[in-house]
């Protein structure tokens, strides 16, 4: 995973897009639909930098509107999900998208106002993950992640549930990635053989190569957890992460404590350190707070990709059957070993 100057003088990732998707006639379609995707990253890049300096602009703060989920939405949550779910539509490839954002799915067709939208596949996306970190000048990013219509392989009489695609499990993704705005804007991506990063070089200019063939190491030395809720956690969790911090049953590896507090930053520092990133359940949310649909399943997908593990404590997160859009689910997401640790602790029971 080290970083290539001469791999990146060749290789962007537009051109590693077309090539790939040109190799494998099922995704041939996605080479517009992730150009689109990769226009809003830049885009969001820009206002982000802008919102952290530029009040004028108007991209400071709340837009005064809370979304389904009663949280408050920021003018730049707003704005991203409009970038996003218009460039992801604008190539006509893609049938419906759903956002954290907002409250159902929306069809192409609505986002664009034209009939005409209506593509083979269906995209998902938390358009500004940690949101809440734009004031302190902190990382932020989006998420996304893409499935195709599964009735377009059905007999033509079967009824069709709408959102089937978005419904299904996440191991029917085709695509998903992620988008880090930080210290760098780097664009990570799986089309399901492989995990590759792509730094933004210049504001507006190309993403290039500087992560090729992302591999998680199997046992991480740091944890990414937020710990402010921990006396409400089954106890069982507790023990995990105190057997982690002191390496017991994790290698013999101490663990230290490393949170941005914006799942793509952590996340990604995981994917390229090894450790593990977690939200646990509590007491009064058993289900913690990362949603299923734009957060737990692409980013589980990436990083079992790169040869990591995501599970919710007893279930493989990849293999949830999702039971509403907005659903949330307990999360351990990260190196092999830290996470078949938790799985052989919570079996065992303390
Ligand atoms: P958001 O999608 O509303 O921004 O919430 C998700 C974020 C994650 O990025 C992050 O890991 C988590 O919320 C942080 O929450 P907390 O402050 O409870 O640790
Ligand atoms: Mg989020």
């Amino acid at each position: 995973t080290s970083w290539s100057p001469a791999l990146s003088r060749q290789k962007t990732l537009s051109r590693y897009v077309e090539v790939e998707t040109w190799k494998r006639r099922e995704l041939t379609d996605l080479q517009p639909v992730m150009s689109g995707i990769e226009s809003a990253c830049r885009g969001i890049a820009t206002l982000v930098r802008r919102a952290q300096c530029d009040e004028i602009a108007g991209l400071h703060g709340s837009g005064g509107d809370t979304n389904v989920q009663g949280e408050v939405q920021k003018v730049m949550d707003v704005l991203a999900n409009n970038i996003l779910a218009a460039s992801m539509c604008a190539p006509g490839k893609m049938d419906y998208v759903a956002s954290e954002e907002e409250e159902e799915p929306t069809y192409c067709s609505v986002v664009l106002q034209n009939a005409a939208f209506r593509g083979e596949y269906a995209g998902v996306f938390d358009p500004l993950d940690g949101s809440s970190n734009i004031e302190a000048g902190l990382p932020v990013g989006t998420i996304f992640g893409i499935y195709r219509r599964p009735e377009l392989n059905m007999s033509p009489n079967r009824a069709r549930d709408p959102l089937e695609a978005i419904m299904q499990p996440g191991s029917k993704l085709l695509a998903s990635g992620y988008c880090l705005y930080g210290g760098q804007t780097i664009l990570v991506l799986t089309l399901g053989q492989g995990v590759h990063g792509f730094t933004l070089a210049k504001p507006g200019g190309d993403f290039v190569l500087t992560h090729p063939d992302m591999r998680i190491p199997d046992r991480g030395r740091l944890y990414a957890i937020n710990e402010g809720p921990s006396l409400q956690w089954d106890p069982r969790i507790a023990e995990y992460v105190r057997r982690l911090k002191l390496g017991e049953g994790a290698g013999n590896v101490p663990h230290r404590t490393a949170y941005v507090g914006a799942m793509v930053a952590d996340v990604h520092r995981v994917l390229v350190e090894g450790g593990v990133y977690a939200y646990p359940g509590t007491e009064s949310a058993p289900s913690g707070k990362i949603r299923l649909l734009y957060e737990a399943n692409p980013m589980s997908m990436l990083v079992e990709q790169a040869g990591g593990l995501s599970t919710t404590g007893t279930a493989r997160i990849l293999d949830l059957r999702p039971s509403s859009v907005h659903q949330r689910v307990p999360i351990f997401i990260g190196s092999k070993e830290d996470i078949q640790d938790l799985q052989a602790l919570l079996k065992e029971g303390v």
